[in-house]
């Protein structure tokens, strides 16, 4: 083969190796609480970026092809397991010990890490993030929405067990906040200008489904993991099955600020309190 060829062939390679990038990530499991709408402390326990509690899980941002170098440390007393959905497998974490796993991410979209041990319950306690894989440059939003009942919380916390048929959860949380302060979390609060392209990965970690209704704006399907034949659908309510993750696109098509709520009315009430749920607002400038 020619010399030419050759560093051609190379040079092919090595672009195409700097194109993906290796995305270094730890992630601390912590018990504390969740600080409620109505400032009501439950139980709860998150991953978090640093030993420091949030009561918010973190959002890992991806590229398409990026690997996903990660380590999982778990401070609390007891053993976690740790998965990334229908990515990894699962892998366990002793108390006060941490584990490492790589991922490469191939296929754009958006998935659910979680502890699945003794399902449902430590997901149900807190420990559900989002992981997102996109291949655009254009503005995104997430919501990591979730419901829970707060005596559950104290009960499990406790040791006790609950029975998860009959479950009837007082708080509507997205990313661990409710109504009016989800406006406030800029990585929810969809804003953008009217021909706009915007993009909103939604994760429904609770056990509940959720039925999110747009007003003023229609949206599109580019990713689901539950039904891959809703693929491009527009439309304005997006019904969203627990450990089910979607992606929509949004071109908003004129100026305004319309509401986004659960259309399930208990949804937007926090411990029976009206619209302390999960209501937001889309917030489009001319
Ligand atoms: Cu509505």
């Amino acid at each position: 083969m020619n010399k030419l060829l050759l560093g051609f062939f190379f040079g092919v390679l090595f672009s195409f190796n700097s194109f993906s990038t290796t995305i270094n990530k730890s992630l601390y499991i912590v018990a504390d609480s969740l600080l409620t709408v109505d400032s009501t402390k439950v139980p709860y326990i998150t991953f978090n970026e640093t030993p420091t509690y949030t009561q918010s899980n973190p959002i890992i941002n991806l590229m398409q092809g990026d690997t996903l170098d990660l380590w999982v440390y778990n401070t609390d007393s007891v053993s976690h397991d740790f998965v990334i959905k229908g990515i990894s497998s699962v892998i366990s974490v002793s108390a006060n010990d941490s584990t490492f796993l790589q991922t490469v991410f191939t296929t754009k979209g958006s998935y659910i890490y979680h502890d699945p041990s003794d399902f449902p319950k430590n997901t149900y306690l807190g420990l559900a993030g989002m992981i997102v894989v996109k291949n655009h440059p254009f503005a995104c939003f997430y919501w990591n929405i979730k419901e829970h009942n707060s005596d559950w919380n104290t009960q499990l916390f406790a040791g006790s067990t609950v029975n998860w048929n009959n479950y009837n959860p007082n708080y509507f949380t997205i990313n661990s906040v409710s109504n009016p302060n989800i406006n406030g979390d800029t990585l929810a609060r969809i804003t953008g200008q009217v021909g706009d392209t915007l993009f909103l990965y939604i994760t429904n970690t609770g056990l509940s489904i959720h039925s999110m209704h747009f007003h003023g704006y229609h949206a599109t399907i580019k990713y689901s993991s539950r039904n891959a034949s809703h693929l491009n659908r527009e439309k304005d309510t997006f019904p969203i099955y627990p450990m089910e993750t979607i992606v929509l696109k949004i071109v908003p098509d004129k100026e305004g600020e319309y509401p986004i709520h659960d259309h399930n009315l208990v949804a937007v009430t926090g411990n029976n309190m009206y619209p302390n749920g999960m209501f937001s607002t889309i917030l489009i400038h001319p």
